[in-house]
């Protein structure tokens, strides 16, 4: 009993520790982005004007933003592969690290016991060499070990299988960046929900523009999803027509796009690569011909990416954009509400306010 949940826990424990500085880089965003977005309110006119100018610096320093080539690729199929892609995410490496440590091992050994449990009674108890057979029925030992074994086997499965469901169901931090991902017959679009609402249509190039390009026939895209690397993303789905389903095998995640309701995963990238995946869902005549690319960029990359879209704005300058809006609709409020209590009307209130304080005390 006890060495069974040692053998489950150890792992366990040596995961939690190669995930730990994960952990505190995602706890320290958003204090540096607190930081930031005060500061931001505090002078966000300023703000807005110095991003303005980078984003001209950026042009004038050579045409801004430059998309990464195929040397970048690092989640693709291969020809003649089997098993499971490199992982790129935290969640991807345990679900791996489940299927290669636990999974296989123990499926292995399950195998060759009972296939040589089958060889033995073959062998050994067929009608040849054991002329009169045994007429025992019953074995208490061996009915508890064959009774507690597999319980024990199965909660050994247990403990990693649901804490990795429960990793994949992490709701995502209040800072994470909303990206919405819509399946369109048959084509993706990226809608940026906190970088000024614009979206992103993608559709596969065709074989002589990916070849072209030096990517893969029927993974390559005319126009990526672009993300940031290392901030948690709050990645949403929806089908605009039927179901789709959004999946990319290298960072270890499907999720359908289904009309009619918004399905939300938490994803957070190692690396700046790109990552392809492909529409999960079969809905349709070109169900096999939406590919899915997502190109990692460093935050910088990205929110120097958001920029160059039409109405794209970084977190920093929609906030700052939310703030002054907000300051804008609270001055003449707060004009009409100074007017008010300087009037003689308010100090009647006023007197009658403290005169029936008086009597109640
Ligand atoms: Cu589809």
């Amino acid at each position: 009993m006890l060495a069974a949940f040692a053998f489950v826990s150890l792992p366990q424990a040596g995961f939690a520790q190669a995930a730990d500085p994960a952990v505190a880089e995602v706890t320290d965003s958003p204090n540096t982005d607190l930081s930031a977005a005060s500061e931001v309110n505090a002078n966000a006119a300023e703000n807005r004007s110095v991003a303005e100018g980078e984003v001209v610096a950026g042009d004038e320093a050579g045409g801004g933003f430059q998309h990464f080539g195929p040397e970048m690729i690092k989640g693709q199929p291969e020809a003649g592969a089997y098993g499971f892609q490199p992982q790129y995410s935290d969640n991807g490496r345990f679900g791996l690290w489940m299927h290669d440590a636990i999974l296989m091992p123990i499926i292995t050994i399950i195998s060759f016991f009972v296939l040589g449990l089958l060889m033995w009674v073959v062998f050994r108890y067929n009608k040849r060499a054991n002329q009169v057979p045994s007429k025992t029925s019953h074995n208490t030992l061996i009915e508890v070990i064959w009774t507690v074994l597999p319980v024990l086997i199965l909660v050994g499965i247990a403990v990693p299988s649901i804490t990795l469901l429960a990793r994949q169901y992490e709701s995502p931090p209040e800072n994470a960046i909303t990206i919405k991902a819509n399946g369109y017959q048959w084509y993706w679009g990226y809608e940026y929900v906190d970088n000024g609402g614009f979206e992103v249509i993608s559709n596969m190039l065709d074989e002589a523009e990916a070849l072209d390009a030096g990517e893969p026939h029927q993974l390559a895209v005319d126009n990526r999803m672009v993300v940031p690397v290392g901030v948690p993303i709050r990645l949403q789905t929806f089908g605009s027509d039927v179901i789709h389903s959004f999946g990319i095998p290298s960072l270890w995640f499907k999720l359908d796009a289904v009309p009619g309701r918004i399905n939300e995963l938490m994803l957070t990238i190692d690396e700046p690569g790109i990552y392809y995946g492909q529409c999960m869902e079969l809905c349709g005549a070109l169900h096999g011909f939406m590919p899915i690319a997502i190109e990692a960029r460093t935050l910088e990359d990205y929110n120097a990416w958001v920029q160059t879209q039409p109405g794209g704005m970084t977190v920093e300058q929609v906030r700052a954009q939310a703030a002054q809006e907000a300051a804008a609709a609270a001055a003449p409020a707060a004009a009409e509400d100074a007017a008010e209590q300087d009037g003689p009307a308010a100090e009647e209130e006023n007197a009658e306010v403290a005169a029936s304080e008086g009597q109640t005390a």
